[in-house]
């Protein structure tokens, strides 16, 4: 059993009901359980700025699968929630991304652990400290980054997720 982290995040359609849809998908995975869920957040879009606001959060999770069945459990899950890829970066209405697998260092072509944007953004380092404050990563807390982003980002919290 590995504890890993899941970023989340949507800007088209009803972000909030995809993002709960999400989460009860992913709990009811084979090999999945959800342990915690961040409140959701209102973030600036970044990378490709011509779009509308995200709503992003991190989930915890519980694993038995390998980093590679737990990737595309998270890609069909994407799939099922009707995503089509358009442009890299550009909206969607759900990217789920492994973000934490246990403490594993993964390069794999298709799977880079752990996520090699997440520390630039506050979209993802926000919620994984609410979700644990003792966290580090590449020798800093988490807490530590998240608030340093929080001041440079456009971040601003929504209500909590309920699992239901
Ligand atoms: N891949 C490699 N490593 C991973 C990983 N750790 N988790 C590969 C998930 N996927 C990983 O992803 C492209 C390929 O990345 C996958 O086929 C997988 O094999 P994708 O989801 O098809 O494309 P993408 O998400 O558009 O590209 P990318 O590079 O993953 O973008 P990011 O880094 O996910 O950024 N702004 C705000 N405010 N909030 C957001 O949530 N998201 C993005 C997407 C950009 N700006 C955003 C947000
Ligand atoms: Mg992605």
């Amino acid at each position: 059993m590995l504890r890993c982290y899941i970023g989340l995040g949507s800007n088209q359609g009803d972000s909030k009901s995809i993002i709960a849809e999400v989460l009860k998908k992913l709990n009811g995975s084979t090999g999945i359980e959800v342990t915690g869920v961040a409140p959701l957040y209102r973030t600036a879009p970044q990378g490709y700025l011509e779009q509308d606001d995200f709503i992003n959060t991190v989930a915890e999770i519980n694993t038995t699968l390998s980093p590679l069945a737990l990737l595309s459990a998270l890609q069909q899950i994407e799939t099922d929630l009707g995503r089509v890829r358009t442009v890299r970066w550009g909206p969607r209405t759900v990217d789920l991304d492994l973000l934490l697998y246990g403490d594993e260092t993964i390069i794999l072509p298709k799977l880079q652990v752990p996520h090699p944007r997440m520390h630039q953004r506050a979209f993802v380092m926000v919620p994984l400290a609410d979700l644990n404050k003792e966290l580090e990563l590449s020798g800093e807390r988490v807490s530590v980054t998240a608030k340093r982003l929080a001041g440079e980002q456009r971040i601003v919290k929504l209500d909590d997720m309920r699992l239901s």
